[in-house]
């Protein structure tokens, strides 16, 4: 009975521990924002190793998927269902970069550097020129944001 509270009382210190140095961000997925329609709001961010990302639908129509090229090595790519909400963790330092499939070419993505990361010139490059016009103007602001 004793070694069980005790037990169950050293769990909830790790887990309060844990919850002090990683913290989570919160991006909603919304029809109209302050940058315009079709956002991730914030669609930027600078966030520390094993920080999350929590995306939620505000509006139906949105999904998250991440943006080829805009992770760090060996993280296996989102793809978010739509109407639903996507918990990311970023475990690895670097640039991570997400958008919402439908509304791509109308500039719905979200950037995020992750601990002391640089964007690689030729990755942003080699985005830019894939992007439409709208999403190319966002990215371009977005790679600013973070610098
Ligand atoms: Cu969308």
């Amino acid at each position: 009975m004793f070694k069980s509270v005790f037990i169950a009382g050293l769990v909830g210190l790790t887990m309060i521990g844990g919850a002090a140095s990683a913290t989570e961000l919160q991006v909603k997925m919304r029809n109209q924002g302050a940058e315009g329609p079709m956002v991730f709001e914030p669609s930027t961010a600078k966030l520390k190793v094993g920080d999350t990302i929590r995306f939620t639908p505000a509006d139906p129509g949105h999904n998250v998927e991440s943006i080829p090229g805009l992770a760090p090595a060996g993280v296996a790519p989102v793809k978010g269902v739509i109407g639903k909400e996507v918990v990311v963790k970023v475990a690895k330092p670097g640039v991570y970069g997400f958008k919402c499939f439908p509304h791509w070419s109308m500039g719905m993505v979200f950037v995020a550097k992750v601990g002391d990361a640089k964007l690689d010139p030729a990755v942003a490059n080699a985005t830019l020129a894939s992007a439409p016009p709208l999403t190319k103007r966002r990215l371009t602001a977005a790679f600013n944001a973070i610098k």
